[in-house]
């Protein structure tokens, strides 16, 4: 007999939205349904960003959509946890995407830019007519930020900015890149647009993850920029660090959406499947495998949800968000592992959607803080001495 549980929400999670909370993750999820799923195989095989689902995204109000006013749409932020995990049912690079222009350039400017910032730039990225980037990697050590060597120097009134990033999100399509760097008043953000002389923003070839997403480096040769540029909210590496707990924030809820696709495709695949007389699904080790899926999903879920009632009530630490995006990514590129194993040969071909997730969660589990940097976290939590 089936299950009256459904195998993708174990302890129904979902009875626990709002109205509102449902309504987002159904229209979301229809969109993923309608437009990405026909097209995202298409787009990472080979190398291509969609862009034509930018007006869609924009329709919908998922950019910046925790923001209230400069016509975002000022949902809470379990509807935002919601989103990105629709996103990522989709695909990874997709969430990236929305979670890069919402939370790491329409938040920074929200929070720390000048009401003339937040008027130029908020609006038309809510309508996805503005893109943006958020450059804090530099090549020579991501994980620890405070060691950056790009470099920005007052002369008379403007900045002139040199150094350079790297595995920027967005870079080559965006109008605005939001880009931390050391100044003698201490680490600053500063609003570059496409086309300022001596900035360029290559794309990086040959990636084997997030291939329907766009990475680039961002190069400053002696760009000069306004006063005006700065952000004015925030002069230490407080700034970038709080954008991330934004982020980190949706990518704990977004693998949960990966993880899904995968063991919904397995379900329907070990069903069909026959090996030694019988369906794959009626052996006990592959229903080991899918009871372990199910479990992990679930538990994942149940973090995020609390995670997302913690912060919108006001009460999140950061240390919590390190360990659901610890758990929640390594319980979906641990699941999307075993399904590309548990589909054989078959589970090599992008016809089926593991390996596509497998090779996107390699990048999930590295960015906005290595799986290490977020043990390290926590370890500083439990022992108040920071091991990095
Ligand atoms: P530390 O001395 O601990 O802190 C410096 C200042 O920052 C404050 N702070 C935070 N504030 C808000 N949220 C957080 N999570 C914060 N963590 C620290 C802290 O209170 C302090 O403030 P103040 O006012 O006293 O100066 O800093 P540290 O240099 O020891 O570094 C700590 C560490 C290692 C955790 C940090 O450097 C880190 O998180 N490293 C990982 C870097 C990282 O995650 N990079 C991500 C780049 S963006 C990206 O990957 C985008 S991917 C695309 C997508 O999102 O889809
Ligand atoms: P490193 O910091 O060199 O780490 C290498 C290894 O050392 C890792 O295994 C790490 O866990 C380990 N390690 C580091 N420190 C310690 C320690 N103290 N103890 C033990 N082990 C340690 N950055 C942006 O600023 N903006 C973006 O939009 C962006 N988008 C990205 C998109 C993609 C597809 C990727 C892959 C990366 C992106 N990044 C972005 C960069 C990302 O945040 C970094 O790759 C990440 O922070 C790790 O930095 P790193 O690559 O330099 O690795």
């Amino acid at each position: 007999m089936a299950s009256s549980l459904n195998p993708l929400d174990l302890f129904d999670v979902r009875s626990e939205l709002s109205e509102e909370e449902a309504m987002v993750q159904d229209s979301v999820a229809r969109f993923v349904d309608d437009q990405v799923l026909p097209i995202i195989r298409e787009c990472f095989e080979k190398h291509r960003f969609p862009k034509e689902l930018i007006p869609g995204i924009a329709e919908l109000g998922l950019f910046g959509s925790s923001i209230d006013g400069y016509g975002c749409a000022g949902l809470n932020a379990v509807s935002y946890g919601l989103i990105c995990q629709e996103l990522e049912r989709g695909d990874s690079g997709l969430r990236s995407f929305v979670s890069v222009q919402s939370s790491l350039v329409m938040y920074p400017i929200h929070a720390f830019g000048s009401e003339e910032q937040k008027n130029r730039w908020l609006p038309p990225m809510a309508r996805g007519e503005a893109l943006g980037c958020f450059g804090l990697t530099e090549a020579h050590g991501g994980s620890d930020p405070g060691s950056m060597k790009t470099y920005a120097k007052r002369q008379g009134g403007d900045w002139v900015l040199n150094g350079s990033k790297m595995w920027i999100t967005n870079g080559t399509v965006a109008d605005v890149a939001v880009v931390w760097a050391r100044t003698d008043e201490g680490i600053r953000g500063f609003l570059v647009e496409r086309g300022t002389k001596g900035f360029d923003a290559p794309e990086i070839e040959n990636k084997m993850s997030l291939r329907a997403s766009v990475t680039s480096a961002l190069f400053f040769d002696n760009v000069r920029l306004p006063a005006s540029s700065m952000l004015p909210g925030v002069s230490s590496l407080r700034g970038p660090l709080s954008c991330l707990s934004q982020a980190r924030y949706g990518i704990s809820w977004g693998p949960i959406g990966a993880a899904q696709a995968c063991l919904k495709q397995l379900l329907e695949y070990t069903e069909t499947r026959e090996l030694f007389g019988r369906p794959l699904s009626h052996t006990q080790l592959i229903q080991a495998r899918l009871a372990d899926m199910a479990r992990r999903i679930t538990t994942a879920q149940l973090l995020a949800l609390r995670l997302g009632r913690l912060k919108d009530a006001g009460r999140l630490h950061p240390t919590q968000i390190s360990v659901a995006k610890w758990n929640n990514v390594r319980m979906a590129l641990d699941i999307a592992r075993d399904c590309r194993d548990m589909l054989g040969g078959a589970g090599i071909s992008a016809e089926y959607v593991p390996v596509r997730h497998m090779l996107n969660l390699e990048s999930v589990i590295t960015y906005e803080g290595t799986e290490s940097v977020h043990q390290l976290v926590v370890g500083k939590e439990l022992t108040g001495v920071s091991a990095f």
